[in-house]
């Protein structure tokens, strides 16, 4: 074939790809828990948008729901998915470091705890998952945690003796729940609104926002606020997928997450405030007074293993501060 001939058919071959888009389109699969119109929906959805948006559309974000979070911290490891919005329930088997914010009544409001995980404490969290083959990305928020269960009132530590509870896979509260005379089950989220309906435990715990996401109310009959540990999520991806990333889109890959940080914890703050009347509607027994005093004296051998087994000075710093 001569040269033109050469090129005429090469010509011929690539017309066609005129009617396609003028730019190749990469895809990015993230996974949360949780339905889409939850806290942590949001959080992956607003990223999700944001970073399409910011790089008009050379980036489409597909988000895909998953309630096993311990299987969305592995899949993003393997690279099978790019990133997951996960709480950090099972992520201290991966990156031991996290398990410092499991510690229960170690933030005050959510105002201290955004201002520690936005904090330089915070950032030397992140820096340790690129040695565990991951990236941590921003810190997003699940909320204050709070006991619900089927059998009764809970209003101070002893009536939790002898209750099943089901816990995230996460020693930090497995240990707090152990001490407090309970008999906790770790299980995924998955595995939880069988198990309750089930009676294979009797009580579980998580924020206002993931009780009334996922209708808890209709398993279960009394709440009590006790919110006796904050619960953060966090955006994990996988290290190559932010590595193929140019340092141009890297920047606008964390606006992104920073306005998912945003949304998410907007979402959580107007869960709280709108929750405890909803759980009221729906029939729950709910305990809003509780003598928090109580709890925390009841977890002394608790605190006091954990200022051995975890970063004693890093506790120190998260409590003082202001
Ligand atoms: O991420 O497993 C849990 O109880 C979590 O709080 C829930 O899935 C939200």
């Amino acid at each position: 074939m001569s040269l033109t001939r050469r090129l005429a058919f090469a010509v011929a071959l690539a017309a066609p790809l005129a009617a396609a888009p003028a730019f190749a389109q990469t895809q990015l699969t993230v996974q949360h828990a949780l339905p889409a119109n939850s806290h942590t929906g949001v959080g992956a959805t607003t990223f999700g948008s944001a970073f399409e948006r910011l790089t008009n559309g050379r980036y489409k974000v597909v988000a895909q729901r998953n309630d096993n979070e311990r299987e969305m911290v592995e899949s993003v490891q393997i690279g099978t998915i790019d990133c997951t919005f996960t709480s950090t329930g099972p992520v201290g088997n991966f990156v031991p470091e996290v398990r410092i914010f499991d510690v229960p009544f170690l933030f005050r409001d959510a105002t201290h705890a955004r201002g520690v995980l936005d904090s330089e404490i915070g950032q030397q969290v992140l820096a340790r998952f690129p040695a565990r083959g991951l990236v941590g990305v921003v810190w997003l928020e699940n909320g204050f945690r709070n006991m619900t269960n089927s059998r009764r009132e809970i209003n101070t530590p002893a009536d939790l003796r002898g209750l099943k509870i089901r816990t995230m896979e996460n020693q930090v509260h497995m240990r707090a729940f152990t001490t407090l005379g309970a008999l906790p089950t770790p299980m995924a989220f998955s595995e939880l609104i069988p198990a309750l309906q089930q009676g294979t435990v009797d009580g579980q715990e998580n924020p206002i926002s993931v009780i009334v996401a996922n209708n808890i109310f209709q398993v279960q009959r009394y709440f009590t606020m006790t919110r006796h540990v904050y619960s953060p999520q966090v955006m994990i991806c996988n290290p190559q997928t932010v590595a193929r990333l140019s340092a141009a889109d890297r920047t606008l890959f964390y606006q992104a997450a920073r306005e998912a940080q945003a949304a998410n914890r907007a979402r959580v703050t107007a869960d709280d405030e709108a929750g405890v009347a909803t759980l009221r509607q729906n029939g729950m027994t709910v305990v809003t007074e509780v003598d928090t005093a109580a709890f925390q004296a009841a977890l002394a051998p608790a605190f006091a293993e954990w200022e051995r087994t975890l970063d004693a000075g890093t506790l120190r710093r998260i409590r003082d501060w202001q």
